[in-house]
Protein backbone atom coordinates (compact mmCIF):
# COMPACT_ATOMS: atom_id res chain seq x y z
CA UNK A 1 0.00 0.00 0.00
CA UNK A 2 1.45 3.49 -0.89
CA UNK A 3 2.30 5.91 1.62
CA UNK A 4 -0.57 8.04 0.64
CA UNK A 5 -3.31 5.62 1.67
CA UNK A 6 -1.28 4.98 5.03
CA UNK A 7 -1.53 8.62 5.45
CA UNK A 8 -5.24 8.17 5.36
CA UNK A 9 -7.34 8.62 8.50
CA UNK A 10 -9.55 5.52 8.64
CA UNK A 11 -12.77 7.64 9.36
CA UNK A 12 -11.91 8.93 6.02
CA UNK A 13 -13.99 7.76 2.97
CA UNK A 14 -11.29 6.52 0.44
CA UNK A 15 -12.72 9.42 -2.16
CA UNK A 16 -12.44 12.31 -0.03
CA UNK A 17 -8.23 12.68 -0.23
CA UNK A 18 -8.46 10.53 -3.58
CA UNK A 19 -7.39 11.99 -7.40
CA UNK A 20 -9.91 9.82 -10.27
CA UNK A 21 -7.96 9.48 -13.07
CA UNK A 22 -10.51 9.77 -16.15
CA UNK A 23 -9.67 7.28 -18.84
CA UNK A 24 -11.25 7.05 -22.28
CA UNK A 25 -10.00 3.21 -23.57
CA UNK A 26 -10.69 3.34 -27.05
CA UNK A 27 -8.00 5.90 -27.28
CA UNK A 28 -5.28 5.62 -24.11
CA UNK A 29 -3.60 2.50 -24.83
CA UNK A 30 -3.90 -0.23 -27.78
CA UNK A 31 -2.73 -3.35 -26.48
CA UNK A 32 -3.47 -5.70 -30.12
CA UNK A 33 -2.04 -3.76 -32.09
CA UNK A 34 -5.64 -2.67 -34.15
CA UNK A 35 -4.89 0.75 -33.56
CA UNK A 36 -7.62 1.21 -31.01
CA UNK A 37 -6.87 1.47 -27.11
CA UNK A 38 -8.28 -1.43 -24.95
CA UNK A 39 -8.63 -3.32 -21.57
CA UNK A 40 -4.99 -4.87 -22.15
CA UNK A 41 -3.04 -1.71 -22.71
CA UNK A 42 -4.75 -0.19 -19.89
CA UNK A 43 -2.94 -2.95 -17.65
CA UNK A 44 0.79 -1.86 -19.34
CA UNK A 45 0.15 2.02 -17.83
CA UNK A 46 -1.05 0.55 -14.24
CA UNK A 47 2.91 1.11 -13.10
CA UNK A 48 2.81 4.94 -14.73
CA UNK A 49 -0.81 5.52 -13.11
CA UNK A 50 0.94 4.17 -9.47
CA UNK A 51 3.77 6.38 -10.00
CA UNK A 52 1.82 9.56 -10.97
CA UNK A 53 -0.17 9.14 -7.69
CA UNK A 54 -4.07 8.54 -8.94
CA UNK A 55 -6.37 6.42 -6.56
CA UNK A 56 -8.57 5.91 -9.09
CA UNK A 57 -9.50 4.91 -12.13
CA UNK A 58 -12.76 5.56 -13.94
CA UNK A 59 -13.70 3.95 -17.02
CA UNK A 60 -15.72 5.03 -19.85
CA UNK A 61 -18.15 2.56 -21.70
CA UNK A 62 -15.57 -0.59 -22.71
CA UNK A 63 -19.02 -2.70 -23.09
CA UNK A 64 -20.28 -4.20 -26.32
CA UNK A 65 -21.27 -1.73 -28.28
CA UNK A 66 -22.18 -0.55 -31.92
CA UNK A 67 -20.55 2.11 -30.83
CA UNK A 68 -22.79 5.11 -32.85
CA UNK A 69 -21.81 6.82 -29.48
CA UNK A 70 -18.71 5.39 -29.42
CA UNK A 71 -19.72 3.02 -26.16
CA UNK A 72 -22.08 5.35 -24.81
CA UNK A 73 -24.71 3.16 -26.66
CA UNK A 74 -24.43 -0.30 -24.99
CA UNK A 75 -25.50 -3.22 -26.08
CA UNK A 76 -25.20 -5.59 -23.20
CA UNK A 77 -24.09 -3.80 -20.00
CA UNK A 78 -22.83 -7.17 -18.31
CA UNK A 79 -19.94 -7.72 -21.43
CA UNK A 80 -16.87 -6.43 -22.75
CA UNK A 81 -16.70 -5.63 -26.14
CA UNK A 82 -14.32 -7.37 -27.85
CA UNK A 83 -12.42 -4.63 -29.57
CA UNK A 84 -11.60 -3.85 -25.70
CA UNK A 85 -10.80 -7.57 -24.88
CA UNK A 86 -12.76 -9.69 -22.20
CA UNK A 87 -14.25 -10.27 -18.62
CA UNK A 88 -11.15 -11.93 -18.02
CA UNK A 89 -9.25 -8.92 -18.62
CA UNK A 90 -11.54 -6.71 -17.02
CA UNK A 91 -10.93 -9.46 -14.16
CA UNK A 92 -7.34 -9.05 -14.23
CA UNK A 93 -7.30 -5.39 -14.35
CA UNK A 94 -9.34 -4.83 -11.28
CA UNK A 95 -6.79 -7.14 -9.26
CA UNK A 96 -3.83 -5.45 -10.69
CA UNK A 97 -5.15 -2.22 -10.27
CA UNK A 98 -6.07 -3.09 -6.37
CA UNK A 99 -2.87 -4.62 -5.79
CA UNK A 100 -1.11 -1.13 -6.17
CA UNK A 101 -4.08 0.55 -4.25
CA UNK A 102 -5.58 1.90 -7.40
CA UNK A 103 -9.43 1.45 -6.98
CA UNK A 104 -11.67 1.05 -10.42
CA UNK A 105 -14.87 2.99 -10.90
CA UNK A 106 -16.69 2.13 -14.27
CA UNK A 107 -19.42 3.71 -15.74
CA UNK A 108 -22.92 3.12 -15.66
CA UNK A 109 -25.03 3.79 -18.81
CA UNK A 110 -28.08 4.26 -16.71
CA UNK A 111 -30.88 6.26 -18.90
CA UNK A 112 -30.89 4.36 -22.20
CA UNK A 113 -29.33 1.66 -24.45
CA UNK A 114 -28.08 0.79 -27.72
CA UNK A 115 -31.29 0.48 -30.36
CA UNK A 116 -29.49 -2.83 -30.85
CA UNK A 117 -29.91 -4.34 -27.16
CA UNK A 118 -31.51 -7.54 -27.01
CA UNK A 119 -33.88 -5.62 -24.69
CA UNK A 120 -34.96 -3.14 -27.44
CA UNK A 121 -35.05 -5.28 -30.21
CA UNK A 122 -37.85 -7.31 -28.16
CA UNK A 123 -39.13 -4.43 -27.15
CA UNK A 124 -39.74 -2.92 -30.55
CA UNK A 125 -41.36 -7.06 -31.89
CA UNK A 126 -44.96 -5.94 -31.35
CA UNK A 127 -47.08 -4.03 -28.48
CA UNK A 128 -47.68 -7.37 -27.35
CA UNK A 129 -44.33 -8.00 -26.09
CA UNK A 130 -43.42 -9.06 -22.63
CA UNK A 131 -40.63 -5.88 -22.70
CA UNK A 132 -42.90 -3.67 -24.58
CA UNK A 133 -42.77 -1.81 -21.62
CA UNK A 134 -38.94 -1.54 -20.69
CA UNK A 135 -38.90 1.39 -22.85
CA UNK A 136 -40.93 4.78 -23.77
CA UNK A 137 -43.38 4.19 -26.07
CA UNK A 138 -46.14 6.24 -27.32
CA UNK A 139 -48.68 7.16 -29.79
CA UNK A 140 -48.78 9.74 -32.08
CA UNK A 141 -49.56 13.20 -30.53
CA UNK A 142 -52.87 14.93 -31.90
CA UNK A 143 -51.40 16.69 -34.89
CA UNK A 144 -50.35 13.21 -35.74
CA UNK A 145 -46.94 13.91 -35.06
CA UNK A 146 -44.60 13.51 -32.32
CA UNK A 147 -46.59 12.80 -28.78
CA UNK A 148 -44.60 16.14 -27.17
CA UNK A 149 -42.43 18.85 -28.03
CA UNK A 150 -39.38 17.08 -26.46
CA UNK A 151 -36.05 18.01 -28.19
CA UNK A 152 -33.03 15.47 -27.79
CA UNK A 153 -29.96 16.84 -26.44
CA UNK A 154 -28.01 16.20 -29.84
CA UNK A 155 -30.68 17.79 -31.87
CA UNK A 156 -34.20 17.20 -33.31
CA UNK A 157 -37.21 15.22 -31.93
CA UNK A 158 -36.76 13.58 -28.96
CA UNK A 159 -39.09 10.69 -30.65
CA UNK A 160 -38.59 8.28 -33.39
CA UNK A 161 -41.52 6.68 -35.71
CA UNK A 162 -40.97 2.62 -35.48
CA UNK A 163 -42.62 1.76 -38.79
CA UNK A 164 -43.14 -2.04 -37.63
CA UNK A 165 -45.17 -1.92 -34.62
CA UNK A 166 -46.83 1.56 -35.18
CA UNK A 167 -45.60 3.66 -32.20
CA UNK A 168 -42.66 6.42 -31.46
CA UNK A 169 -40.13 5.49 -29.13
CA UNK A 170 -38.55 8.17 -26.82
CA UNK A 171 -34.36 8.74 -27.36
CA UNK A 172 -32.87 11.37 -25.11
CA UNK A 173 -29.69 11.54 -27.59
CA UNK A 174 -29.99 9.72 -30.61
CA UNK A 175 -32.04 7.34 -32.27
CA UNK A 176 -30.02 4.57 -32.22
CA UNK A 177 -29.52 5.04 -28.27
CA UNK A 178 -33.47 4.61 -26.81
CA UNK A 179 -34.76 5.47 -23.46
CA UNK A 180 -35.56 2.77 -21.28
CA UNK A 181 -38.40 2.97 -19.08
CA UNK A 182 -37.22 2.59 -15.51
CA UNK A 183 -40.57 3.02 -14.24
CA UNK A 184 -41.27 -0.35 -14.75
CA UNK A 185 -40.26 -2.32 -12.14
CA UNK A 186 -38.25 -4.94 -14.24
CA UNK A 187 -36.34 -2.55 -15.38
CA UNK A 188 -35.12 -0.99 -12.65
CA UNK A 189 -34.64 -4.49 -10.89
CA UNK A 190 -32.30 -5.60 -14.05
CA UNK A 191 -30.72 -2.14 -14.20
CA UNK A 192 -29.81 -2.88 -10.65
CA UNK A 193 -28.34 -6.41 -11.32
CA UNK A 194 -26.03 -4.87 -13.49
CA UNK A 195 -24.44 -2.74 -10.67
CA UNK A 196 -24.58 -6.03 -8.43
CA UNK A 197 -22.94 -7.67 -11.45
CA UNK A 198 -19.64 -5.09 -11.58
CA UNK A 199 -19.83 -4.86 -7.57
CA UNK A 200 -18.97 -8.76 -7.67
CA UNK A 201 -16.41 -8.21 -10.15
CA UNK A 202 -14.72 -5.79 -7.45
CA UNK A 203 -15.63 -2.25 -8.91
CA UNK A 204 -14.93 0.63 -6.23
CA UNK A 205 -18.26 2.36 -7.65
CA UNK A 206 -20.14 4.39 -10.48
CA UNK A 207 -19.93 7.45 -12.55
CA UNK A 208 -23.54 7.30 -13.46
CA UNK A 209 -24.15 8.50 -17.44
CA UNK A 210 -26.20 11.09 -17.99
CA UNK A 211 -27.88 10.58 -14.34
CA UNK A 212 -30.82 13.11 -14.52
CA UNK A 213 -32.73 11.72 -17.79
CA UNK A 214 -33.38 8.55 -15.66
CA UNK A 215 -36.39 9.03 -15.44
CA UNK A 216 -38.87 11.53 -16.90
CA UNK A 217 -42.52 12.66 -16.83
CA UNK A 218 -45.12 9.75 -16.88
CA UNK A 219 -48.21 12.17 -18.11
CA UNK A 220 -45.02 12.90 -21.05
CA UNK A 221 -46.10 16.99 -21.18
CA UNK A 222 -44.35 19.36 -23.21
CA UNK A 223 -42.23 21.43 -21.95
CA UNK A 224 -42.55 25.02 -21.75
CA UNK A 225 -40.16 27.11 -23.81
CA UNK A 226 -37.31 28.56 -21.91
CA UNK A 227 -36.04 32.22 -21.26
CA UNK A 228 -33.18 33.50 -22.88
CA UNK A 229 -30.19 32.47 -21.17
CA UNK A 230 -28.43 35.54 -19.49
CA UNK A 231 -25.69 33.64 -17.09
CA UNK A 232 -25.07 30.77 -15.19
CA UNK A 233 -24.12 27.66 -17.83
CA UNK A 234 -22.67 28.95 -21.09
CA UNK A 235 -22.69 25.48 -22.94
CA UNK A 236 -25.04 26.25 -26.07
CA UNK A 237 -26.85 23.18 -26.79
CA UNK A 238 -28.62 24.75 -30.11
CA UNK A 239 -31.98 24.31 -30.09
CA UNK A 240 -32.16 22.03 -26.84
CA UNK A 241 -31.50 25.21 -25.25
CA UNK A 242 -35.02 26.29 -26.30
CA UNK A 243 -37.02 24.77 -23.89
CA UNK A 244 -36.91 24.03 -20.25
CA UNK A 245 -36.16 20.76 -19.14
CA UNK A 246 -39.30 20.40 -16.71
CA UNK A 247 -40.35 17.09 -17.76
CA UNK A 248 -37.98 15.10 -20.15
CA UNK A 249 -35.68 14.67 -17.07
CA UNK A 250 -34.92 15.05 -13.86
CA UNK A 251 -38.74 14.03 -12.70
CA UNK A 252 -38.72 14.46 -8.85
CA UNK A 253 -39.45 10.36 -8.44
CA UNK A 254 -36.20 10.56 -9.07
CA UNK A 255 -34.73 11.10 -5.85
CA UNK A 256 -36.27 7.44 -4.22
CA UNK A 257 -34.75 5.89 -7.20
CA UNK A 258 -30.93 7.38 -6.52
CA UNK A 259 -31.57 6.78 -2.36
CA UNK A 260 -32.42 3.07 -3.50
CA UNK A 261 -29.36 3.08 -5.46
CA UNK A 262 -27.45 4.10 -2.78
CA UNK A 263 -28.67 1.68 -0.82
CA UNK A 264 -27.71 -0.84 -2.57
CA UNK A 265 -24.03 0.14 -3.19
CA UNK A 266 -24.10 0.82 0.82
CA UNK A 267 -24.77 -2.89 1.08
CA UNK A 268 -21.99 -3.99 -1.52
CA UNK A 269 -19.14 -2.82 1.21
CA UNK A 270 -17.40 -6.31 1.38
CA UNK A 271 -14.33 -4.45 -0.36
CA UNK A 272 -15.24 -1.13 1.39
CA UNK A 273 -17.71 2.15 0.78
CA UNK A 274 -18.62 2.17 -3.26
CA UNK A 275 -18.56 5.54 -4.98
CA UNK A 276 -21.51 6.85 -6.79
CA UNK A 277 -20.64 10.27 -8.75
CA UNK A 278 -23.21 11.26 -11.68
CA UNK A 279 -23.21 13.50 -14.60
CA UNK A 280 -25.54 16.08 -13.79
CA UNK A 281 -25.55 19.12 -16.08
CA UNK A 282 -27.65 22.15 -14.73
CA UNK A 283 -29.73 24.09 -16.50
CA UNK A 284 -28.78 27.00 -18.43
CA UNK A 285 -29.76 29.66 -15.94
CA UNK A 286 -31.63 27.47 -13.76
CA UNK A 287 -29.37 27.93 -10.91
CA UNK A 288 -27.50 24.68 -8.59
CA UNK A 289 -30.47 24.14 -6.34
CA UNK A 290 -31.60 21.17 -8.22
CA UNK A 291 -28.33 20.08 -9.25
CA UNK A 292 -28.01 20.10 -5.50
CA UNK A 293 -30.79 18.00 -4.75
CA UNK A 294 -29.26 14.95 -6.07
CA UNK A 295 -26.82 14.97 -2.76
CA UNK A 296 -30.35 13.60 -1.41
CA UNK A 297 -32.15 15.31 1.81
CA UNK A 298 -30.33 13.27 4.31
CA UNK A 299 -27.01 13.11 2.09
CA UNK A 300 -28.37 9.76 1.03
CA UNK A 301 -28.48 10.01 -3.03
CA UNK A 302 -25.65 10.65 -4.74
CA UNK A 303 -21.98 10.51 -3.19
CA UNK A 304 -20.78 13.16 -5.24
CA UNK A 305 -23.07 14.90 -8.02
CA UNK A 306 -20.26 16.58 -10.81
CA UNK A 307 -19.34 19.93 -10.58
CA UNK A 308 -19.61 20.23 -13.90
CA UNK A 309 -19.65 23.82 -14.72
CA UNK A 310 -15.81 24.53 -14.98
CA UNK A 311 -15.01 23.24 -18.69
CA UNK A 312 -16.77 25.71 -20.52
CA UNK A 313 -15.89 28.73 -18.74
CA UNK A 314 -13.39 31.45 -20.50
CA UNK A 315 -9.92 31.89 -19.83
CA UNK A 316 -11.15 34.88 -16.81
CA UNK A 317 -10.43 34.24 -13.36
CA UNK A 318 -13.57 36.24 -12.27
CA UNK A 319 -15.62 34.10 -14.05
CA UNK A 320 -13.89 30.41 -12.68
CA UNK A 321 -13.97 32.40 -9.24
CA UNK A 322 -17.92 32.68 -9.50
CA UNK A 323 -18.57 29.76 -10.90
CA UNK A 324 -16.97 28.35 -7.98
CA UNK A 325 -18.26 30.19 -5.22
CA UNK A 326 -21.76 29.35 -6.78
CA UNK A 327 -21.06 25.56 -6.72
CA UNK A 328 -19.32 25.95 -3.00
CA UNK A 329 -22.62 28.05 -2.01
CA UNK A 330 -25.03 25.04 -2.95
CA UNK A 331 -23.39 21.36 -1.62
CA UNK A 332 -25.00 20.97 1.29
CA UNK A 333 -23.62 20.88 4.51
CA UNK A 334 -21.26 17.57 5.14
CA UNK A 335 -21.50 17.23 0.96
CA UNK A 336 -18.65 17.07 -1.00
CA UNK A 337 -18.20 17.15 -5.13
CA UNK A 338 -15.87 16.46 -7.71
CA UNK A 339 -13.76 19.22 -9.73
CA UNK A 340 -13.79 18.63 -12.91
CA UNK A 341 -11.79 20.39 -16.58
CA UNK A 342 -11.51 17.70 -18.92
CA UNK A 343 -13.84 14.93 -20.00
CA UNK A 344 -14.25 12.57 -23.41
CA UNK A 345 -17.08 15.29 -23.30
CA UNK A 346 -14.76 18.43 -24.45
CA UNK A 347 -11.89 19.62 -26.23
CA UNK A 348 -8.62 19.06 -24.00
CA UNK A 349 -7.83 22.06 -21.65
CA UNK A 350 -4.35 22.89 -23.50
CA UNK A 351 -6.67 22.49 -26.33
CA UNK A 352 -9.54 24.96 -25.08
CA UNK A 353 -7.13 27.54 -22.93
CA UNK A 354 -3.42 26.85 -24.41
CA UNK A 355 -0.39 25.16 -22.71
CA UNK A 356 0.82 27.41 -20.07
CA UNK A 357 -3.07 28.01 -18.85
CA UNK A 358 -3.57 24.38 -18.51
CA UNK A 359 -0.53 24.32 -16.04
CA UNK A 360 -2.02 26.81 -14.40
CA UNK A 361 -5.48 24.90 -14.33
CA UNK A 362 -4.48 21.75 -13.22
CA UNK A 363 -3.04 23.60 -10.14
CA UNK A 364 -6.40 24.73 -9.91
CA UNK A 365 -7.94 21.33 -10.26
CA UNK A 366 -5.34 19.73 -7.84
CA UNK A 367 -6.10 22.20 -5.01
CA UNK A 368 -9.50 23.56 -4.98
CA UNK A 369 -11.91 21.89 -2.03
CA UNK A 370 -13.30 18.72 -3.99
CA UNK A 371 -11.91 15.43 -5.39
CA UNK A 372 -10.15 16.24 -8.39
CA UNK A 373 -11.26 13.87 -11.64
CA UNK A 374 -8.16 14.09 -13.68
CA UNK A 375 -8.85 13.06 -17.73
CA UNK A 376 -6.14 11.08 -19.16
CA UNK A 377 -3.54 13.16 -20.50
CA UNK A 378 -4.40 16.48 -19.17
CA UNK A 379 -1.34 15.80 -17.09
CA UNK A 380 0.88 15.74 -19.77
CA UNK A 381 -0.59 19.00 -21.78
CA UNK A 382 -2.12 16.68 -24.34
CA UNK A 383 -3.72 18.74 -27.47
CA UNK A 384 -6.39 17.40 -29.42
CA UNK A 385 -5.79 15.42 -32.18
CA UNK A 386 -7.25 15.47 -35.11
CA UNK A 387 -9.44 12.55 -36.10
CA UNK A 388 -10.21 11.69 -39.71
CA UNK A 389 -13.72 11.33 -40.63
CA UNK A 390 -12.97 7.83 -42.38
CA UNK A 391 -11.96 6.77 -38.53
CA UNK A 392 -15.22 7.37 -37.44
CA UNK A 393 -16.29 4.00 -39.52
CA UNK A 394 -18.13 2.35 -37.24
CA UNK A 395 -21.03 4.82 -36.27
CA UNK A 396 -24.42 3.04 -36.73
CA UNK A 397 -22.64 0.07 -38.88
CA UNK A 398 -20.44 -2.11 -36.06
CA UNK A 399 -20.93 -4.70 -35.34
CA UNK A 400 -21.75 -5.87 -31.75
CA UNK A 401 -18.85 -8.37 -30.56
CA UNK A 402 -18.76 -8.91 -26.80
CA UNK A 403 -16.75 -10.97 -24.95
CA UNK A 404 -18.21 -14.03 -22.86
CA UNK A 405 -14.78 -15.22 -21.55
CA UNK A 406 -15.90 -15.92 -18.39
CA UNK A 407 -19.66 -15.29 -18.73
CA UNK A 408 -20.58 -18.74 -17.98
CA UNK A 409 -19.49 -19.00 -14.98
CA UNK A 410 -20.67 -15.79 -13.73
CA UNK A 411 -23.47 -14.14 -16.55
CA UNK A 412 -25.32 -11.04 -15.64
CA UNK A 413 -27.66 -12.04 -13.26
CA UNK A 414 -31.38 -12.23 -14.12
CA UNK A 415 -34.42 -11.45 -11.77
CA UNK A 416 -33.51 -12.71 -8.23
CA UNK A 417 -36.25 -15.24 -8.47
CA UNK A 418 -34.64 -17.19 -11.29
CA UNK A 419 -31.45 -16.92 -10.08
CA UNK A 420 -31.48 -17.98 -6.43
CA UNK A 421 -27.57 -17.84 -6.66
CA UNK A 422 -27.36 -14.08 -7.77
CA UNK A 423 -26.51 -11.28 -4.85
CA UNK A 424 -29.49 -9.22 -3.99
CA UNK A 425 -30.25 -6.55 -1.44
CA UNK A 426 -31.59 -7.82 1.84
CA UNK A 427 -35.67 -7.57 1.49
CA UNK A 428 -37.50 -5.44 4.26
CA UNK A 429 -37.96 -8.31 7.17
CA UNK A 430 -34.32 -9.89 6.29
CA UNK A 431 -32.73 -10.79 9.26
CA UNK A 432 -29.16 -11.03 7.28
CA UNK A 433 -26.00 -10.03 9.05
CA UNK A 434 -24.15 -7.01 7.08
CA UNK A 435 -21.08 -8.22 5.81
CA UNK A 436 -18.24 -6.32 7.62
CA UNK A 437 -16.06 -4.25 6.26
CA UNK A 438 -12.77 -5.68 6.19
CA UNK A 439 -10.20 -3.73 8.29
CA UNK A 440 -7.75 -3.45 4.99
CA UNK A 441 -7.60 -2.29 1.88
CA UNK A 442 -7.44 -3.62 -0.91
CA UNK A 443 -9.29 -6.99 -0.42
CA UNK A 444 -6.88 -9.49 -0.73
CA UNK A 445 -9.48 -12.78 -0.96
CA UNK A 446 -11.94 -12.96 -3.35
CA UNK A 447 -15.38 -10.59 -2.69
CA UNK A 448 -18.25 -12.69 -1.43
CA UNK A 449 -20.88 -11.52 0.12
CA UNK A 450 -22.97 -12.70 2.94
CA UNK A 451 -26.01 -15.38 1.43
CA UNK A 452 -29.15 -13.52 2.45
CA UNK A 453 -33.03 -15.58 2.32
CA1 LIG B 1 -6.57 -2.71 -29.50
Amino acid sequence: MRPHALATAPTTLWWEDAVIYHIYPRSFQDFDGDGIGDLGGLRQRLDYLSWLGVDAIWLSPFYASPAVDFGYDVADHCSVDLIMGTLDDFDALVEEAHRRGIRVLVDFVASNTSIRHPWFAESRGSRESGKRDWYIWADPGPGGGPPNNWIAVFGGSAWTWDETSGQYYLHSFLPEIPDLNWRNPQVEEAMLNVLRFWMDRGVDGFRIDAAEHVLKDARLRDNPAAAPVTGGHPKNLGEYDRLRHLHDRGHPDIHPLYRRIRRLLDEHRPAGPRLSIAEIVPEPGAGLGHWAGFYGQALDEIHMPMNLTLPALPWDATAFRDAIAAVEAAIPAGGRTTVVLGSHDEPRVAGRYGQDQARCLLVLLLTLAGTPVLYYGDELGLPDSPVPLARNATRGGGAIRRSTATSAARPCPGPPATRPDSPRPPSPGCRCPRTPRPSAWPPSGPIRRAPCG
